[in-house]
């Protein structure tokens, strides 16, 4: 099945878009949104159409019938799907990660590695399909057996986020289907070419009609799917983004008492501790913090530095923030960054610019949004206009209580925290109300145990970025990052099953578990008969 096309620009051409229902293209809707290059917004993805609610229904409807069948289909088997889709997505692995840079604007290093982490996570599943191990358990009873599989959930609903509109969407689909559920996915609106191109290779795939939907939409779409949460028609809801809408998500599945697996935001501390190796933390900070445009879940948003080598590394730093590159990442690869992926998160990045400078804090660099009339050293290229570009943001003094330390603003600003001792550093680490990602550098062993035990996060890295997680390790959060569920490795497997126990009793007549039961003798025996007189 091919999509149609119009011609569109010297980036590539139009997309007629449509969803994706029962394995046929529909292009219908309440109305059209468009996606345009983040680079560029001359250019044109395509259009395409917003859920309405008879392409819910459609779509529910064809992901409760596929269940019924995938569900059936032996787990091996399943397996041998995902294992195809691996190969395709091999093959396409260029071209797709070119989309994703057209579309969003991450350089195409980035966007190679997010196929990469979908790759990474299909050859993963493929093989768990010849695993997905329940146990045997003793029984306390004679001839009698137990034993525990995993049952698929029905219907998931993925809602994905913009910044990782490709990895991201793996981690849940992937699993998801190999347990035998069915899909319905709502990319983000700002991403919908992706997804389609994404969707397109399941189709390649082979997956039978309906066992992956995919409806675009807004928010209010996104709503309207979580209503059939609601009426049990959604069995299960995956969710990356905002903690704001996480809770609104949480708040529906815990009414329809589901638990849905929420990936929420993050401000996320990288430690320097007095032993820290400048030459390995200066650059690795400046990815951490600035990589994506700071548009990443896991970026750093606070850099906590013991006072003793607080100058060098402020300066150190600062030296190598000049030199970040900002542009177009298909013309000019040599851009650490790109722009902005939508208007509002320039909102907020501009916003946090006047704020922050009023609760005291002091902006060492960074001027705002960069224009033809506010040109930028950092940019490279011609019409910075075409796309939401800003400058690489550093803000020093910045205390705990703080709104600059507190608030993920999703940009690319960091904040630099001067501390008296690693104990006060680990302690600022946690004075905030998210868990996702977390970093320290030092060479001090005992520093790197107190950090790993003391951390409230998820997710921790000694001697590394807070970003760059591996596509088999549980991601996830703690505290306002999350709801304790887990991406990603074997640990995915309980978001997308429930267990099922199951006994078996062999023997010939009737018998009780806890009541005939055996226990054997024990010692002398008390006397509690005075203890109750009635
Ligand atoms: C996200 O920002 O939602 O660890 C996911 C990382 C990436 C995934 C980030 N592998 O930074």
């Amino acid at each position: 099945m091919k999509i149609e096309m119009k011609e569109g620009s010297v980036y590539g051409p139009q997309l007629m878009g449509a969803h994706l229902i029962r394995g046929k293209f529909v292009r219908e809707g309440s109305e059209f949104l468009q996606s345009f290059n983040s680079a560029n917004h001359e250019d044109l993805l395509g259009e395409f159409p917003v859920a309405g609610e008879s392409q819910i229904q459609q779509a529910v409807s064809a992901a409760q019938d596929a269940f019924e069948k995938w569900k059936k289909t032996p787990a091996p088997i399943r397996g041998s799907f995902i294992g195809r889709l691996s190969q395709i997505l091999e093959r396409e692995k260029e071209p797709l990660a070119r989309i994703i840079t057209r579309e969003i604007g991450k350089p195409l290093k980035e966007s190679l590695g997010e196929v990469q982490e979908a790759i990474d996570t299909a050859q993963f599943f493929q093989s768990e399909g010849r695993r997905l191990y329940g146990q045997t358990v003793p029984s306390e009873l004679p001839d009698k057996e137990l034993m525990t599989y995993r049952r698929p959930l029905g219907v998931c609903l993925m809602i994905t986020a913009s910044n990782f509109p490709f990895a991201v969407p793996s981690w849940k689909i992937i699993p998801a289907l190999l347990t035998g559920n069915s899909v319905i996915w709502k990319p983000s609106q700002d991403a919908p070419a992706t997804a389609l191109s994404f969707a397109l290779c399941f189709l390649e795939a082979g997956f039978p009609d309906g066992v992956i939907n995919l409806l675009f939409g807004d928010g209010k779409t996104g709503e309207a799917l979580m209503s059939f949460v609601e009426k049990s028609k959604i069995h299960k809801v995956s969710f990356t983004g905002s903690s704001a809408v996480g809770r609104k998500i949480g708040e529906v599945c815990g009414r329809a008492l589901q638990t849905p697996s929420l990936e929420l935001g993050g401000k996320n501390p990288l430690i320097l501790d007095e032993s820290a190796d400048l030459q390995k933390a200066v650059p690795t900070s400046i990815v951490s913090c600035f990589g994506t445009a700071g548009q990443r879940c896991t970026s750093t948003g606070n850099i906590i530095v013991h006072e003793k080598i607080y100058d060098r590394f402020e300066k150190a730093f600062l030296e190598a923030i000049r030199n970040i590159k900002i542009g177009n990442p298909l013309l000019h690869p040599e851009a650490l960054y790109g722009p902005l992926f939508a208007e509002r998160y320039l909102q907020t990045f501009l916003d946090h610019l006047n704020w922050g400078e009023k609760e005291g804090a002091k902006r060492l660099t960074g001027k705002g949004r960069i224009t033809k009339d506010e040109m930028s050293p950092h940019f490279v290229g011609e019409n910075p206009d075409q796309g939401w570009f800003v400058e690489p943001t550093l803000w020093a003094a910045v205390r705990p209580s703080m709104r600059l330390f507190q608030e993920e603003i999703f940009g690319p600003t960091v904040n630099l925290v001067k501390a008296k001792s690693f104990e006060e550093a680990l302690s600022f680490a946690n004075d905030h109300a998210y868990g996702l990602s977390s970093a320290i550098f030092t060479q001090n062993p005992l520093h790197m145990l107190r950090f790993k035990e003391g951390i409230e996060a998820g997710m921790s890295s000694i001697n590394n970025s807070t970003t760059g997680a591996e596509a088999h390790l549980p991601f996830g959060g703690t505290k306002a990052s999350g709801n304790g569920t887990r991406e990603s490795g074997i640990w995915v497997l309980d978001s997308y099953t429930r267990w099922h126990a199951v006994n078996v009793d062999l023997a010939s007549g009737l018998q009780l578990a806890q009541m005939d039961v055996d226990y054997g003798r024990a010692g002398e025996k008390q006397d509690f008969s005075d203890w109750v007189k009635v």
